[in-house]
């Protein structure tokens, strides 16, 4: 019998809601593969912040070093600013811990009318592979003359050539075990320094896949390919603002953000990696018992697959599958009236009741 030792972080919000459902599933997972979990719980969050002034102790990435892997819930809530809340948590951990790719996949599941017209379960069926520890998401900058007229604020981004590098090259190892093709967000004819530099790291790490077909694109009709071309799209690199913004509307193109899994990858497995839904805490819906577990149970089968249990992940995946085809376990998202808990509950009995 495998054991693993799992950091949970519910978080904010409906990270409350989705992450024990996501625990239920695990277990049920682990029954029938022989997995056993200890979880060790971390209330890090809002509330946490406005109690002590901290989102994690100063010792936080410490406790959290020696994990198998980190499962999060959500992060953010009116009270506390976002950038404090993302700086004081989500974005140290990716950081501290090199989870330097974050894999989002994009797949329109059996059960899910895709809002864009015309395409069938299996025809979209991408993964937006964001670059997780530089980009637009920088401490370099600062603001001026606060408080005055000549106010003004500065924000660097930062690309270097080791972290466009990495990024690419798991994108092309990726494509090889896929359909075979790697397409690059990029800007290159506004931003003048940066993205011309992007492209030029990834035609040089083409030339290294002769067997994987590239393109590029810039991020604004790349956007729009994403709604009326979803189909075209195998891998698709972006840079840490770019493969945020897609992997939200790659999610809506599928059905709802709710059905959006991620995982921050530290691929040398120096550190813990972690595994987290795309979306945030929703405050408007939190507390009310109706957001869609799917993202952050799928999130969960994505952390099985890191830790080696492939049998367990693809269980999970494929009872999610099948309870998305019954409409009546279908959250508000999805247009339909179930709670959290009994999307959970009718994925932990699908796993049970597997052949
Ligand atoms: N699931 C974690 C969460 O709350 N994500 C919301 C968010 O805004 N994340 C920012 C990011 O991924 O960069």
């Amino acid at each position: 019998m495998n054991r693993y030792k799992i950091a949970v972080i519910e978080g904010d919000g409906i990270g409350r809601e989705v992450v024990p459902e996501g625990l239920r599933v695990l277990e049920a997972a682990g029954r029938r593969c022989d997995i056993t979990f200890s979880w060790h719980h971390f209330d890090w969050s809002c509330q946490t912040y406005l109690k002590t002034g901290r989102m994690m102790p100063e010792d936080g990435l410490d406790q959290l070093r020696g994990f198998d892997a980190i499962y999060l819930g959500a992060v953010g809530y009116p009270g506390v600013p976002d950038h404090v809340s993302l700086w004081g948590l989500l974005i140290p951990i990716r950081r501290a811990f090199q989870q330097y790719v974050n894999l989002r996949p994009v797949r329109l599941l059996r059960g899910i009318d895709s809002p864009v017209k015309g395409f069938p379960p299996g025809n979209i069926d991408l993964c937006i592979v964001r670059e997780n520890n530089e980009g637009e998401y920088s401490e370099v900058g600062g603001r001026l003359y606060r408080h005055t007229d000549a106010e003004l604020a500065v924000q660097e981004t930062v690309f270097t050539r080791r972290g466009c590098d990495r990024i690419m090259r798991y994108a092309f190892d990726l494509a090889l075990t896929r359909k075979g093709h790697v397409t690059s967000a990029t800007k290159s004819n506004g931003i003048i320094h940066t993205m011309p530099f992007w492209d030029e790291r990834f035609s040089l790490m083409a030339r290294q896949f002769p067997d994987v077909r590239s393109d590029q694109y810039h991020i604004d009709i790349l956007s729009a390919h994403f709604v009326q071309h979803p189909d075209w799209f195998d891998v698709v690199v972006a840079s840490n603002l770019f493969g945020d913004i897609l992997s939200d509307l790659g999610a809506a193109v599928v059905g709802s953000v709710g059905l959006a899994p991620s995982a921050n990858v530290n691929p040398e497995r120096q550190y813990p990696s972690m595994f987290e839904p795309v979306h945030g805490s929703a405050p408007d819906i939190a507390g009310k018992g109706i957001a869609n577990p799917i993202a952050q149970i799928w999130s969960g089968a994505m952390m099985l697959q890191h830790l080696g249990e492939p049998k367990a992940a693809l269980a999970v995946e494929a009872a999610l599958e099948t309870v998305l085809t019954r409409t009546d376990v279908h959250t508000p998202d999805l247009g339909g009236k179930a709670s959290t808990r009994d999307v959970g509950e009718a994925i932990v009995s699908e796993i049970s009741e597997m052949a």
